[in-house]
């Protein structure tokens, strides 16, 4: 029985939902009788490919950036950034492979695979309808206030913090397994998920505290550096939450892997999105969308990071004077 492996957007719920969403497609569509594996890839500079990557007797990955890779058969990706270098780019364009999608319009990878494969393979997604209109609510931060964004209430928006805490890779394999099995709202409720979530939904009240004690106002852009508060990882509508009315918003954070610069525009504010946040994060050698980015550096270049943000804040304040 042939082996699939699905590489993935790792802690990153459209990651999550897109792996497994492909599986199923794939197991109703192209081959009944494979089996998968799964592994969760993260951003980071140079090639994040490793020699072992494709090591499936059929390869895909979702969610994330190409490779030129012969060995990589299926691909579907959105990001703004999904090409890591101009020669992947001239590649991917000059001999199109027939199982390689890519749409940087698309909101999520979710509903772009779903569709994909409707329309290219007959596929009958409707099963997994709540899963796909959540990815791309979520991925493309669709919510309706950035109440619902922080405080949680949805199992949807629970679910995604859960995913975006989680570090153990069995059940990363559990959670993608269910998500395409079960009602989210059931899911939410599972034993393994409501243990994890109790002390993230308490550590996330505490960085709405910290981020509220950090964060300065100026010309339309937030910034904040929580880089010495122990919070490396925070959701990323606390800062629209607390300046409803900001434009742009940069923060430093520090985690045990890496220095980060987290870029973002008001999503409840889209005519003000003018500035190109994949573009600006490419520069010092990050990537994302146009509305939201991040640029990542070793912990040992925190200092560095922080001087990028600072660089990164005067731009988008620059841009967010000629906005309405
Ligand atoms: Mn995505």
């Amino acid at each position: 029985m042939p082996r699939v492996k699905i590489l993935f957007h790792d802690n990153c719920f459209d990651g999550a939902a897109s792996a497994s969403l492909f599986s199923r497609f794939y197991a109703s569509r192209i081959d009944p009788e494979a089996s998968f594996a799964f592994s969760g890839k993260a951003h980071g500079a140079g090639d994040v490919y490793g020699q072992d990557s494709f090591d499936g007797d059929v390869n895909a990955v979702v969610d994330f950036r190409y490779s030129s890779n012969p060995r990589l058969e299926w691909w579907f990706d959105h990001h703004v950034s999904g090409f890591p270098t101009p020669a992947d780019e001239a590649h991917f364009r000059k001999e199109p492979r027939p199982h390689q999608f890519y749409d940087p319009k698309a909101r999520s990878c979710a509903k772009f695979l779903a569709e994909t494969c409707a329309r290219t393979f007959g596929w009958d997604y409707s099963p997994y309808a709540e899963l796909v209109r959540w990815a791309d609510l979520i991925d493309g931060a669709q919510f309706e206030s950035p109440r619902a964004a922080v405080e949680l209430a949805e199992p949807a928006l629970q679910l995604m913090t859960w995913v975006e805490n989680n570090h153990e890779d069995d059940l990363k394999l559990r959670f993608i397994d269910e998500l395409t099995r079960r009602p989210l709202a059931e899911i939410a409720e599972e034993p393994y998920i409501v243990s994890a979530l109790t002390p993230i939904l308490e550590r996330h009240k505490g960085s709405v505290g910290v981020i509220r004690a950090r964060a300065r106002y100026e010309s339309g852009v937030v910034d904040f550096d929580v880089s010495g508060d122990g919070v490396d990882i925070y959701n990323k509508f606390i800062p629209y939450y607390l300046f409803p009315d900001c434009h742009y918003v940069v923060g430093v954070s520090l985690s045990k892997t890496r220095a980060k610069v987290s870029v973002g525009s008001n999503p409840w504010r889209p005519e003000r999105r003018t500035a190109n946040i994949a573009q600006i994060c490419e520069r010092y050698g990050g990537g994302g969308h146009p509305v939201v980015g991040a640029v990542s550096l070793r912990t040992d270049e925190l200092e560095r990071a922080k001087e990028v943000a600072g660089e990164i804040a005067v731009e988008l304040r620059r841009a967010a004077a000629g906005e309405p």
